[in-house]
Parts: C-alpha cells; structure tokens; sequence
C-alpha cells in the first residue's frame, strides 16, 4: 500500500513539476480571433475616445489612409484645422466642400456615431491638424511624408 502511495505522490510531482517547468514555453492556441492591428489590416487607425484622439501626432506617407475609429460616446466629426471653417486642407471653407463627394477636403462633413468610422487617404504631404467638429476642444494632426 505504501508502495502505491509513493508511485501516485511521484507521479503527481512529476506531472506538476512538469507543468510548471513548461508551462511558459507552450504556446496555447488562441481563442477567437486576435485583435486587429495597423500592421496586420495594412490601415493606419486613429482612435477617438472620450479622452480625444490618439495616437496624434501620427506620421504617414502621402497615399496612406487614415481610419477615425469612433469608440467614445459621442459623435464624432473629424475635419481640418481651423474650426469652424476647415479650410486648411482642401483651401475651401466646409459650405463650399461638404458633402464631400470628392473626398478630397479632409472633412467628414458629419458626426460619425460611437461605433462607426470615417477614412480619409491624404495625397498632399505636411502637417494636417484636425479637431472633432462637435468638440474642438479634441484635436489632433497626421504627418504626411513623401513616400
Ligand atoms: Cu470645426
């Protein structure tokens, strides 16, 4: 019986030895799917939190799109510098450029809801300052490099 006894102590301290020798060189798969990154969806996201955007400054090349994610509470319109007119960008005040049919005017020319996004791909290079419409005490700006 004792016998039994020490064959079952040896086998758990081996296994539980085991475990914790190994258990931060096993890789356990995944559950679900991992979280999107910039690097993995080839977009360059700027999120918008209660708190106002970040990252910010972020530097792209000219070409590059730029997704708005909307995850505060509030609607969010994203638009060039300077509030309220916007227009740094495009060189137009936001009566003359909105709706932007062109998508050329950095101005998304309406609140974008909790949840939702807005892209904007920036073809002239320099440093873009943007606010949120609804709330310019939020603002930002994107660095556009030459490619
Ligand atoms: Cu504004």
């Amino acid at each position: 019986m004792n016998k039994v006894v020490g064959i079952i102590i040896a086998v758990v301290v081996v296994l539980v030895g085991g475990y914790f020798l190994l258990k931060d060189s096993i890789q356990l798969p995944a559950l679900g799917l991992p979280e999107e990154s910039p690097e993995m969806t080839g977009e360059t996201v700027v999120t918008y939190m209660d708190t106002g955007y970040a990252p910010s400054p972020l530097t792209i090349a000219v070409g590059e799109t730029v997704t708005f994610r909307n995850e505060s509470s509030e609607a969010m319109w994203t638009a060039s510098a300077m509030h309220p007119t916007h227009t740094v960008y495009s060189g137009t005040a936001l009566e003359e450029h909105c709706p932007d049919i062109a998508g050329d005017a950095f101005d998304a020319c309406t609140g974008i809801q909790p949840g939702d996004e807005w892209s904007f791909t920036f073809m002239k290079e320099g440093t873009w300052n943007y606010h949120n419409h609804l709330n310019a005490s939020h603002f930002g700006s994107i660095v556009v490099t030459a490619e």
